[in-house]
């Protein structure tokens, strides 16, 4: 292990060579098999984790199922309350928690603290909300009648989470689901199991410091034998689920056969519209961070630029130059803007990316390639590459999970590309680069970007917790985080209460006995 002080951090957040996978929060269950953690960014083996038998999954359940009995009686904001003294317990953790997501997923140091500053931004979040579970009140058409509904919590909440963003989403999940009186069943990325563990220890102090149940927060571990555990058991009402759109379209397809809710978050295929008006410096910071940050491994990461021909020449030039400042290495060294991809498998799907493109007919501007040598033994680094393409092609329309960048052309009116942004199957996140204000809100109207995120003068990365988070189409729909995306983990109940010693029918019927 290289000495970027994750000795240390693994050592302060309780992550052990060899893991117990499988807890309901205070106590840690067993099992032979085991998922290796190995890092990207040197190829070491960082720890191992049990995997979760069935026998684990029921205790664990089980388990889960008496701790949402008491927890949903608790009061909202003191709900609230234990949120926010998890907050105060990750600004604790912070660098040790982003040292291990740099570590074990790869994107760099900085982003690993930025990780880590959504968690903490989405408990603040979650804390005023638990004061603020609001329904509506309405006026009954009966005399002497009132009429209003409420939110209850819905019970066991399965998140299932991705690679990419390894802490965040189990907390912008998790933080919502609990003051809303859910509790919660996490099954981590068999990729990232180490940051599962790290956040589990977190968040069991939090709750054996207040005397509180075992269950309010499980972690259980495996492949998608264990997360179909979850999506088949009719005690969970709700499933979060944030991965590829193929995943997204099994956990729906099962979720939905037992009419249980499922909250998706699937693949983006992310575009920034480059207007004649566009701020050229802005348009290449943003193009440049949204498509090589996190090595192009977040699901808004900025895949097409489409960009108009009056300027065409003039921002490709521009972007190309700014590819050529890139340093790309170790993750947790701050000169470097690039770290490896989370393994030699997606490094495989970023090598064939770009020989489809070729096949295809596009034209490659900036060469890719695999890095070997010294620093870079994992076999996991690879340069971001730029290509000219058309929206048509089949490698165009598909999400690559990995630094590839297409390069569009249109011409004339700005609805031409609008139409070339939303002309893909994803409907993630969708920016647009002018100082054109008809061009700007044509492209925010219900004539513009099909998407859930439509940013204009900011790339399509690097959302905020305030706002809801998800997407359209085969993106799945889910919204998470901000806005009011509280309500997806709560049941709604309507309540009509008589107050007078009559008994009027609603509609007018008459029935006399
Ligand atoms: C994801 O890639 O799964 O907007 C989430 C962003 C981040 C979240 C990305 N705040 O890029």
């Amino acid at each position: 292990i290289l000495d970027f002080g994750i000795k240390e951090a693994l050592k302060q957040l309780g992550v052990s060579e060899h893991n117990k996978g499988t807890s309901t929060g205070l106590n840690w269950f067993s099992s032979k098999e085991t998922i290796a953690s190995y890092s990207p960014v040197d190829g070491e083996l960082i720890g191992k984790v049990e995997m979760t038998t069935l026998a684990d999954y029921e205790n664990v359940i089980q388990t889960a199922t008496e701790a949402f009995k008491e927890w949903k009686i608790k009061p909202a904001p003191l709900r609230g309350e234990i949120v926010r003294q998890f907050g105060e317990e990750l600004r604790k953790q912070k660098e040790a928690l982003g040292k291990l997501v740099s570590y074990e997923m790869g994107k760099s140091y900085q982003e690993g603290l930025g990780e880590v500053q959504e968690m903490i931004d989405i408990c603040d979040f979650a804390v005023g909300l638990s004061r603020q579970l609001h329904g509506l009140t309405m006026h009954s058409e009966r005399p002497g009648h009132r009429m209003y509904e409420q939110y209850h919590p819905m019970g066991i909440v399965g998140i299932i989470s991705a690679f990419n963003f390894p802490v965040a989403v189990w907390a912008w999940n998790t933080a919502l689901a609990w003051i809303c009186g859910d509790v919660c069943v996490w099954k981590p990325s068999e990729k990232t199991p180490l940051c599962g563990i790290a956040c589990q220890n977190i968040i069991a102090k939090v709750l054996k410091d207040n005397n509180l149940p075992e269950g309010i927060s499980c972690l259980i571990n495996g492949d998608y034998k264990v997360g179909e555990m979850m999506t088949t058991d009719k005690r969970i009402p709700l499933i979060s689920a944030t991965g590829s759109t193929r995943m997204g379209k099994i956990v729906g397809a099962t979720v939905g056969q037992r009419l249980g809710k499922s909250l998706l978050e699937l693949g983006g295929n992310n575009a920034i519209i480059v207007t004649p008006d566009a701020d050229i410096k802005m348009t290449v910071i943003g193009a440049v961070f949204g498509a090589v940050g996190t090595a192009g491994q977040r699901c808004t990461s900025t895949r097409r630029l489409i960009i108009h021909e009056s300027i065409y020449d003039k921002v490709k030039n521009a972007v190309v130059a700014a590819y050529g400042q890139l340093r790309i290495g170790n993750p947790l060294d701050e000169n470097n803007h690039v770290g490896p991809l989370i393994d030699t498998d997606a490094v495989k799907g970023y090598q064939n990316a770009l020989q489809k493109v070729v096949e295809e007919g596009g034209n490659i501007v900036v060469e890719g390639g695999v890095l070997s040598g010294e620093g870079y033994e994992s076999g996991c680094y690879v340069k971001p590459a730029i290509a000219e393409a058309n929206n048509s092609f089949e490698i165009v329309q598909h999400e690559t999970f990995a630094p590839v960048l297409y390069l569009l052309k249109y011409n004339g009116d700005v609805e031409n590309a609008i139409e070339v942004q939303n002309g893909v199957t994803q409907g993630l996140s969708s920016a647009i680069m002018t100082n054109n204000l008809r061009e700007a809100e044509r492209f925010l109207s219900h004539a513009g970007s099909d998407c859930g995120i439509a940013n204009v003068n900011i790339g399509t990365s690097g959302a905020e917790i305030g706002g809801a988070f998800g997407g359209e189409k085969e993106t799945g729909g889910g919204r998470e985080s901000g806005s009011d995306a509280w309500k997806v983990y709560m049941r709604r109940q309507t309540n009509t209460i008589n107050y007078t010693t009559e008994l009027p029918l609603a509609q007018g019927i008459k029935f006399d006995l």
